[in-house]
């Protein structure tokens, strides 16, 4: 490849940095066959970043026959303190880089670059909390009867493909990277056609720290073409997939009609957040907007459907109005801003949309409402109250700032409440009250549970859905069962078939 496959990217603090645009195969940088480029557009003014080069069937065909090479030839065979060793100096190479890393994320997905900051901090964990993981799996011994025993073994799968959204483009990453090599597989990952900048750094950092060529390979691509084509390859032997509940269906579907390959799903969510009337109102504001304005709504456990307990509702909407009211939207690289724009003109589209149905079915704007300025995909933060259950505003995934706020009696009320959704994947309740906040936590139908917070996230802890939110545990120990194949071995030590 020519220098004129990297791109120079321009931050609006004056620095710059290349960051190459090829596939990166078998530990290089290369053309897709079909020399197609497509164009990174930047969510804060609408401008062409740079291009980046296409990946189609056929590279995802060359892909995957490195990453075999590769499983077969070194990884499966590499100590596992060496996977570990070279995990851990990436995760240290990233937190070298950490600013630069940002900095592409906040360009290229508009997120503000403090969060953004955040971001790489909690993938770089994530790695290293993987490395950790790398000499520490192994299976057991079982004793069956006398002169017989039995263990297992706890083996790579083989070649996974990963398939990630632009939300969290390097946390996502790093989520489904930091697993899969620690356990010994190796990796096929197309990163989301909105933001494949800072997993193409990344690729950059993996050859600096010598990981072998072929363990890892990052494709820029479309969903259609290049992710249609892991979900159905006869040679990967697991997909693992985050994004859209409509993909992940068509996902599995391509799983079963190929070869079976193993399939973990992270998808999409409408996250119940119950305030009852017990809480610290001021605390459970504060975490109410956190949970649904972080990132722009663009969370798959945003807290979407706000309940509040009916003796405190009217005061909460208010306080709750007042504090989203100071939520700073604007340019990612200004210090005190916490809302950027969304990621894409469809996106952008989809939630004005919304916004619009809410509206037209008879919900209350108590705030926002509108498009945020004259460029970029920016929206207001938007506040509905009075929404009743049938409105598409809470059912529907909107995946931007806007949240609809509806009213409860009492426990069984606000149960039957949250559980008429297609989704489980989070819900948080605040309460003062210990027995209520352990009761409801095991009532409700969800694969993560808050309490008195929202969105805290951490390495150990499993993240994953109930019921259409997916299945399958990313992080902790839970992600490692899913990147290994359990064998059996039964030993016989003496007796003999008569
Ligand atoms: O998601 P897609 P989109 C939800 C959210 C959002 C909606 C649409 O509600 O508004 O999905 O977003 C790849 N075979 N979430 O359209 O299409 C695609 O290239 C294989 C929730 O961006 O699901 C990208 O890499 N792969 C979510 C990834 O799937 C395919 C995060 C996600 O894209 C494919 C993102 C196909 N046929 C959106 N079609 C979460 N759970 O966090 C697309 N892709």
């Amino acid at each position: 490849m020519s220098t004129s496959d990297s791109a120079t990217l321009h931050f609006p603090d004056g620095r710059s940095v290349i960051v190459p645009t090829g596939l990166f195969i078998n530990g290089q940088f290369v053309r897709g066959k079909a020399g197609k480029q497509f164009d990174v557009i930047n969510p804060t003014n609408e401008k062409r970043i740079c291009s980046v080069h296409e990946a189609l069937e056929e590279d995802v065909d060359i892909a995957v026959e490195a990453a075999r090479k590769a499983f077969d030839t070194v990884w499966k065979t590499t100590a596992s303190t060496e996977r570990g060793k070279l995990l851990s100096k990436l995760a240290n190479m990233m937190e070298e880089h950490l600013d630069t890393l940002a900095a592409i994320e906040a360009l290229d997905n508009g997120k503000a670059f403090s969060m953004a900051k955040m971001d790489v901090g909690l993938s770089l964990e994530c790695i290293r909390y993987y490395a950790g993981w790398a000499d520490k799996i192994h299976g057991k011994t079982m004793d069956t009867n006398a002169g017989q025993f039995a263990y297992t073994r706890h083996e790579p799968i083989g070649v996974c493909g990963q398939i990630i959204p632009w939300n969290f483009p390097l946390l996502m990453f790093s989520w489904k990277l930091g697993p899969a090599l620690a356990t010994g597989n190796t990796v096929i990952l197309k990163t989301a056609e909105q933001t494949p900048l800072s997993a193409l750094y990344m690729a950059t950092l993996i050859q600096k720290v010598g990981i072998p060529p072929g363990v890892v390979n990052v494709l820029s691509g479309y969903g259609k073409t290049a992710g249609a084509a892991i979900a159905s390859h006869m040679k990967i032997d697991k997909v693992a997939f985050t994004g859209s509940t409509l993909v992940g269906r068509s996902i599995m579907k391509a799983a079963a009609s190929s070869n079976l390959k193993k399939v973990t799903l992270e998808l999409g969510g409408k996250s119940p957040n119950i305030v009852f009337d017990d809480a610290d109102i001021e605390q459970a504001v504060a975490w109410c907007n956190f949970g649904i304005y972080f990132n722009h709504g663009q969370c798959c456990c945003a807290g979407s459907r706000i309940y509040v307990q009916e003796g405190i509702y009217d005061k909460f909407v208010e306080a709750f109005k007042a504090r989203v009211a100071k939520n700073v939207v604007g340019d990612p690289f200004k210090e005190d801003t916490f809302q950027g724009p969304q990621v894409s003109q469809l996106q952008f589209t989809r939630i004005m949309d919304y916004i619009k149905s809410g509206k037209e079915e008879g919900a209350k704007i108590e705030l926002g409402g509108e498009r945020h300025g004259k460029e970029g995909y920016f929206i207001q933060p938007t506040i509905f109250s009075n929404v009743k259950p049938d409105m598409k505003i809470m059912q529907e995934e909107i995946f931007g700032p806007v949240c609809a706020i509806a009213k409860f009696k009492d426990e069984a009320d606000v149960l039957q409440k949250a559980h008429d959704t297609i989704y489980g994947l989070a819900a948080a309740i605040h309460t003062k009250d210990l027995a209520r906040a352990i009761n409801v936590s095991n009532a409700l139908q969800a694969g993560t549970v808050w309490v008195n917070c929202y969105n805290m996230l951490s390495h150990q802890v499993p993240f994953g859905g109930y019921k259409q939110s997916g299945f399958g545990r990313e992080l902790g120990k839970y992600a490692i069962s899913n990147y290994t194949n359990i064998k059996a071995v039964n030993i016989n030590l003496g007796i003999e078939m008569q």
